[in-house]
Parts: C-alpha cells; structure tokens; sequence
C-alpha cells in the first residue's frame, strides 16, 4: 500500500499576471501561490512532502479536451505585446493573457498530470499540485474565468486512457461553478462530477440555467452530474458537510470511484470576496478526511480559486497535513445546516432519485409546491452557522478576517505527536500490525487493582476480569494525556472495559464522550449528564431508553454478500456525532457483532473525523483479519475495499428515516429535507 504525500509547486508559474487595469480579474494574483507555499513551510508541512518536478503537458495531452483551435489561438499569445493580448483577451469571459500564460498554462495541466501519475503508479498516496492558471472554467474551444486549460478534466482524461480507469470522480468545492467541466463531461458516465457553488438563483456568475440542481448529464451521462447550488450566501461549515453526508459520500460510496480528483478552490472559504462563505480552514481537513476513504486513498487535489491570500493560504496548509495523515482538527461552530442549504440538498437529491439505487425511496412528493418554497426562502432567515466567523464576514472587512483567521488558528489545536496509535498487542501481533502503531506494556495487577477497587469497584466483580482492564487503563491513559491520538485494546469483556473507560475519560475531564457499541452489550452507563452519547449498533431490538438523545439503539443487521452500512454511517451515525461534537470516541466491538470487518472498518476511518482523531477501540474477537483492519483505519491507512455495492433495502432506508426524524430536532445535522422545516 502506497504511503507519502506529494507535493506539485513551481515558481515559474508566478510569473503568469494581469498587465493592464481589470477590476474583475485583478483578484487572480501571483502571490496565491507563493504565499500558500510559504504558508506550508511556517507549518514545516513542506518537509514532510515529497516533491515532484512540474513538467509542460505536451499538446497532445492538452488536446484530450481541447480543440486544436484553442491551443493554436492559446500558443500565439506567446509575441504578442500588451495590446493584442489585451485584444485577445477580451474575446473571453474574464479572461487575461500574458506573454508566459501559454507557458504556465502547460505546466498547470503537466503538474496535474505528473501527479495523477505518482499516485497511479504507487510512488505516493496521495498529493497536492498547486498551480495557475486554475481549469475548471475553461472549455474545449474557450478560455473563461481566469481559465485557460482545465487542468483537472485533462487529469481525468489522462488517467482514463493512461491507466485504463472505467470510473474517476471529481469533486469541485470551488465557490464557482466548474461549468467547463460539466459541458467537458456531461455525456461521460466514467466521470462523476459534483459541484457545489454559489448561485442565488442564478444570479451569481457565471449565471448559467445548467449551473442548477436539475443538470444532471446527458445521454448516456444521466445521473453523473451532480449541481449543489447554494442560494444564499453565508454558507458554513455545517452546510459544508451536510452536503457531503447527504449527497455527495452516498454517491460516491455508490460510483465506487478508482481515482478521485478534487478542483480545490479556496474561494469557498471564509474571507474569500468572490464567494462570501463562512466556512473556516479546518472544514477542509474534513472534507479532504472524507474523500481519503475512497478509491483506496487515490487523491489528487489540484488548486483552482481562492482569492483572499490568508484563508486560502490556511486551508492549503489544512488540506496538505490532512493528506500526510495528521489528526483532523475539530471544527467549529454551531452543527446545524441552515434552511436554504437543506433545501438545496433536498432538491438535488429528488433529482437524482431515479440514478442511484441508494437513493430509491427518497420522498420526491414535495416536488409540486418547490417553487413558492423557494420564493419564501429568499426572505428566510440569515445562516446560523458559525456565527462568529458570519458577523466578521458581514461587514466583509479583509483586515478582519486576516485578524480572525489568526486568532481562529490558534485555537485549532493539532494534537503532538502527530498519529500515533497504541495497542498492547497480543502474541506475534507485531507481524500484522501496521507500521507506527505502538506496542505498549500491560499494567501489572496489583497497579490495576489499586485503580479499580477505588472507583470502579461496582463495576468490576470478578477478579479475572482485572487483566483485561489493564489494557483499557494503559492505553485510555495515554490517549487522555495525549501521548498517543488513539489506541485499540482486546478485552474479553468489551462492554465492561468501555463502561470502565467512559467513566474513566468523564472522571478525567472529558466533556462529551461518542461511544459505539457494536455488538450485545449488556452494560450501558448512565448517560443522563450529557456527557456520554451512546450509539448501540445491535440485531436485536433494545427495550430500554428509547426516546432518550443521548442513548440511540440502531438495529442493523448488515447484508452478507456486501456492505450496506455506509448508509447508516453517513445518512445517520455521522451526522448524529457531528452535532454532538465529542472531545473522545470509543468504540466497543461486543459478542454477536451484527457487521463485518468492513462496515467496521469504515465506521472507525470516518469517526477518525471526530475530537481530533482521538478514538479508544476496546474489541472482544480478536481475529487477526479484525485487528489489522481496526488498527489500519485508525492509523489512517486507507480501508479496504468494501466489497460489493449493495444498496440498502426499503426496510432499513425506512429505518434511517424514521431515526433522522426522530432525532433531527436534537442533532441538528440529521436534517436533509425541509418538508417539516417551513
Ligand atoms: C477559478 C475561479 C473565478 C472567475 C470569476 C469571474 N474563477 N468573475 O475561481
Ligand atoms: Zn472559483
């Protein structure tokens, strides 16, 4: 399995710039890519990359989407002074010409080319190509929004035919929509595109009826274009992810994508004068977490916008050290996806009912009376997600985001050592544990009983069940005193080792503990304080505290043949622990474990979003395929493939329904439609 993390930068591609007056393109400056780099450094993030040398793309390359035309006209530009430039460029929709633009423009699409190939070829993981000119404006026989090649859809093309990839998903959260690479691949079903922009009802450049939720590709395409506009501006962190547990994952669990690609604009991003978002640097470590799941961890993340030099500069350095497989810093601000942004989500998911198989028994019946919805909506109340960053915004002061953001950053907290995962083992264990996972020594008895006997006698009878506690406290002990980010412990007595460490970690001052049982768990703690949310992921029904928020029995019974429970994890258990905000997760896999090792595998590598990637494992089947998976994904190796698609039957989408409605008023993210909202 391919490790490391590249790095594309080359200065040469500074020297592409605006030589006369332009108020609309004066924004896409040098500097965003110097000060980014520089950035890296004052982070030593630059150190830990591997770097590759940027390379031209060859005009046969650039020719994969592009007209000979538009290369021709493009390579002319190289003579020309001041004023045919200025000519030619104004045959554009902001667009500038210089006379090295054609020269960067190759070393933009060579860059992303040279980074598909490291990570094709396993020379690296993963990676990032900072680049300009950006692509995803640029069309096949024109320049358009800073644009002059698409980097990103010549990428794509590359791979398909370089390396024979039958499915390749670009994920565009620039704040502006990718219309060139919608137009390049709408007809295109190995290409999932997704979108998310700006829109306001279509008064927001580029302006475009096909920028809608309702362009859904072409042809053979159908069901391959996914448009997310959003209608208000102020949109947050929160709308972030909502978009991503509610539309975005689910389809791509579903496309099951052998290459992911992102168009990374920062324009998305707070400060940014383009976009006029909320959403704060750290919500890109999460969504870049997110897509590290996927294609067996292939991500190659090529710039595009983001046009105010701090944020951008601070959500680069957050994209690169989530791609190195640091822990995910936790985000802020309150979890709750504001009106307009749900009803987005909830259209484009009605649009796409009939394309994917996970989204089959989406209720499209408010479909008739949408539109005065919307009316309303335009008048709807201001977001309510991070509601510090939004008071700096609304007076849109650039000087004060700068100030913001620095404040903001330090409280970001990256938890020292950067991953590290404990285990005491068990015999030969070190043959299949993966690398950086730390081997650390049982407490002895007596050390163990002193601990027990004062505070968790009423818990512990029996004296045999000692031992295996002596894992828990060893490694929960290092966890609470951060010496480690997470640890897994086997323990024959799981849901004893997690009631123990639950009381354990609120006794030593955690706030909010996320525990998920796996399995029959007989001990459920007391969880009336708030301090504990307990998930019981079981096949039996659970009599017990229902209707309580803090205790949530979900009964599944994941499918034999393959994997059905990511639906669970991002239509519910995600979002339902985003809105809780733990400051620890443990996880207990109990007797007569109703997932396999994938389901739980990918339930561990996405909770690994949560309170800095603290995450305590307590497991009672200690299989080897079971321990090496667990350990894999808390390392923050990428999964395993999860096997067959299997789409969840009506039953269990029926059952996630009825569980979202009940809880959404308490965990606010769960909301994915606004039916009950107005
Ligand atoms: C790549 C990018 C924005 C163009 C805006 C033109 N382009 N008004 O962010
Ligand atoms: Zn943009």
């Amino acid at each position: 399995m391919a490790s490391g993390t590249a790095l594309i930068y080359d200065e040469e591609m500074t020297t592409h710039k605006l030589l006369w007056n332009d108020p609309i393109c004066d924004i896409e400056v040098p500097e965003r890519l110097s000060s980014s780099y520089e950035q890296l450094r004052s982070y030593h993030l630059l150190e830990r990359c591997v770097h590759l040398p940027v390379r031209e793309g060859s005009e046969e390359e650039i020719l994969l989407v592009h007209s000979l035309e538009h290369l021709e006209v493009a390579k002319s530009t190289q003579t020309m002074n001041e004023e045919e430039l200025k000519r030619v460029s104004e045959n554009y929709d902001a667009f500038f010409f210089h006379p090295s633009t054609y020269h960067c423009a190759r070393l933009a699409v060579g860059a992303a080319l040279q980074l598909v190939d490291a990570v094709m070829a396993g020379k690296v993981r993963n990676g990032m190509a900072l680049v300009r000119p950006p692509g995803h404006h640029s069309q096949r026989n024109a320049a358009n929004g800073f644009c002059l090649f698409n980097n990103v859809a010549i990428a794509a093309e590359y791979a398909k035919l370089k390396y024979g990839l039958q499915r390749i998903l670009i994920v565009d959260w620039d704040v502006h929509h990718g219309q060139g690479t919608q137009y390049i691949f709408e007809e295109d079903p190995s290409v999932l595109y997704f979108s998310w922009h700006r829109y306001e009802h279509q008064e927001f450049w580029p302006s475009l009826k096909e920028s809608d939720y309702d362009a859904v590709g072409l042809g053979k395409g159908k069901g391959f274009n996914i448009n997310l506009p959003w209608n208000k501006v102020g949109m947050g962190n929160s709308d972030y992810l909502a978009a991503f547990f509610h539309v975005l994952l689910p389809m791509a669990f579903e496309f099951d994508p052998e290459l992911v690609i992102v168009s990374s604009g920062y324009d998305s991003g707070i400060g940014d004068p383009e976009g006029q978002m909320n959403a704060t640097p750290e919500v890109f470590a999460h969504l870049t977490h997110f897509l590290m799941q996927l294609a067996n961890g292939k991500l190659c993340v090529i710039l595009e916008g983001g046009y105010h030099l701090k944020s951008l500069g601070e959500s680069v350095c957050m994209t690169v050290r989530t791609l190195l497989g640091d822990p995910v810093p936790q985000i802020t601000g309150e979890m709750a996806p504001c009106l307009s942004a749900v009803e987005s989500i909830q259209n484009v998911r009605a649009a796409h009912k009939p394309y994917w198989k996970w989204l089959a028994y989406e209720d499209t019946s408010f479909l008739q009376n949408l539109s005065t919805k919307s009316h309303l909506l335009k008048k709807a109340n201001s977001n309510p997600s991070t509601e510090d960053a939004s008071q700096i915004t609304n007076n849109n002061n650039t000087v004060k985001v700068e100030r913001f953001l620095e404040l903001h950053m330090k409280n970001i907290l990256f938890p020292v050592p950067p991953i590290k995962t404990a285990t005491t083992g068990s015999e030969g264990s070190e043959h299949f544990l993966p690398e950086h996972v730390q081997l650390v020594k049982e407490m002895d008895e007596t050390e163990i009983k002193a601990l027990v006997s004062g505070f968790y006698a009423d818990l512990v009878k029996e004296d045999k069940t000692l031992l295996s506690l002596g894992r828990t406290f060893v490694i929960l002990d290092k966890i609470l005193k951060k010496e480690v980010c997470n640890g897994i412990a086997a323990s024959p007595t799981a849901a004893l080792s997690a009631a123990v460490a639950l009381r354990h970690s609120v006794r030593f001052g955690f706030q909010r503990v996320l525990c998920v049982f796996v399995g029959d768990m007989q001990m459920i703690p007391n969880t009336e304080d708030g301090k504990m949310l307990i998930i019981n992921i079981c096949e039996k029904e659970q009599s017990r505290k229902t209707g309580c928020k803090h205790y949530i029995s979900l009964n599944w019974k994941e499918d034999a043949g393959g994997n059905d429970f990511f639906s669970a994890v991002l239509g519910f258990i995600l979002p339902v622990a985003y809105s809780y905000q733990p400051d620890l997760t443990v996880i207990a896999v109990g007797p007569n474990r109703s997932l396999g090792i994938s389901g739980i595998s990918l339930l561990i590598a996405l909770l690994r979003g949560l309170a800095e990637s603290r995450v305590f494992v307590v497991i009672e089947d200690t299989e080897i395929n079971l321990m090496q998976s667990v350990a894999k994904a808390l390392v923050g190796a990428s999964t395993p493939p999860f096997g067959i698609y299997v789409p969840p039957t009506q039953e269990k989408v029926n059952k996630i329904k009825a569980l979202r409605d009940q809880f959404q008023q308490e965990w606010k993210m769960l909301q994915s439609s606004v039916k009950d909202g107005i």
